[in-house]
């Protein structure tokens, strides 16, 4: 009785996001945040459909300046080549992801896995203070490194405002984009109890209406050292079982007749994956060693989820990107504008 209830909620739930999404969206100055009771109606209305969120961001989500589309050149990437954006895109339609060719240098990867190795970072679920991560006998599933932090590292700051990845977003989502989240850390074998607090069960992110993540493996991933895991095709179709938001079992997704699309996405340190994780994905958990891995997200809006701006000292690179792409790095710049 009570899905039947909450199935009939949903409608006019989506109703009241459009009209909150156009709001937010048509505001002069970006809203600091999105309320709560939006938020959740928003995820609820995501039930419906893995593609309601993009619907909803095409309806409402107008930039009518050329500036949001201004790119710095694709040239300039260390990491991705832009002749392979077309393929990229085509096959994230179709699949939900795809694994680039080129694999990052190691003179670049090393650089920034040296810095997560001294950089603090938070034992999530632990309640302790951050602290250097204790690679030889960490106690907890997952660190994480806030941006601020993360930001701290040049290379961070290169693979955040990297204009091929912005470009593809762009393409993809068919829209202009702005980058709205870096996320950086270390999955370990520890706890596995604490898989779901890890994002180690198959989930939706449901933190905006339309988006496209991008990350890059910094240690070696092979199938016991902790996988990112991705559901083909189901950023455009779930069965009913599947739709509504949480966590959901291996079991459940065997139960839908789906296991033989479920891909484990292994590779050597440097190899960058974009994935809409829209469709159900996950974390699998450590057998043995650990995982680093960074990833930056790509947004048609801020609607949605609390977004940071955070401080940070700005390489003579990402001063130069900030002036060549200021609508898609403009949670960096001073100027915030609608
Ligand atoms: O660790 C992974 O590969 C996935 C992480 C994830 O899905 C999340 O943090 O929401």
């Amino acid at each position: 009785m009570s899905e039947i209830i909450e199935s009939a909620l949903r409608l006019p739930r989506l109703a009241k996001t459009l009209s909150a999404a156009r709001a937010f969206n048509n505001s002069p100055q970006i809203p600091a945040a999105t309320d709560g009771q939006s938020q959740f109606n928003m995820r609820s209305a995501m039930d419906l459909d893995p593609r309601v969120g993009k619907w909803i961001s095409r309806r409402v989500v107008k930039q009518s300046s050329p500036d949001a589309w201004r790119l710095a050149d694709g040239i300039s990437s260390r990491f991705l080549d832009i002749t392979e954006a077309n393929r990229a895109v085509s096959a994230i339609q179709r699949d939900g992801f795809y694994v680039f060719d080129r694999v990052v240098d190691p003179s670049i990867t090393d650089v920034i896995r040296s810095f997560a190795e001294k950089a603090p970072c938070v034992a999530r679920g632990a309640g302790t203070p951050a602290e250097q991560y204790p690679r030889e006998h960490p106690a907890v599933g997952r660190y994480d490194l806030d941006e601020s932090t993360a930001l701290q590292c040049a290379e961070v700051q290169e693979f955040a405002t990297d204009p091929v990845m912005a470009l593809i977003a762009q393409k993809y989502l068919g829209q202009p984009v702005m980058m709205d989240e870096v996320a950086f850390w270390w999955t370990t074998s520890k706890r596995s109890e604490d898989a779901n607090l890890n994002a180690q069960l198959f989930h939706q992110d449901r933190d905006r209406l339309s988006f496209l993540k991008f990350f890059i493996y910094l240690t070696d991933v092979e199938p016991d050292t902790g996988p990112h895991v991705y559901l083909k095709g189901s950023h455009r179709d779930l069965p009913w079982s599947l739709r509504g938001d949480g966590r959901k079992t291996d079991e459940a997704v065997r139960a839908a007749g789906l296991w033989n699309n479920v891909t484990e996405i292994c590779g050597p340190a440097g190899s960058i994956m974009a994935v809409d994780t829209i469709g159900l994905h996950k974390g699998q958990t450590p057998l043995r060693g650990d995982r680093l891995a960074l990833e930056n997200e790509f947004s048609t809006s801020l609607f949605g989820m609390d977004y940071e701006r955070p401080h940070f000292e700005a390489t003579e690179l990402t001063k130069t990107r900030l002036q060549e792409m200021p609508w898609v790095l403009q949670r960096y710049g001073l100027t915030p504008s609608a």
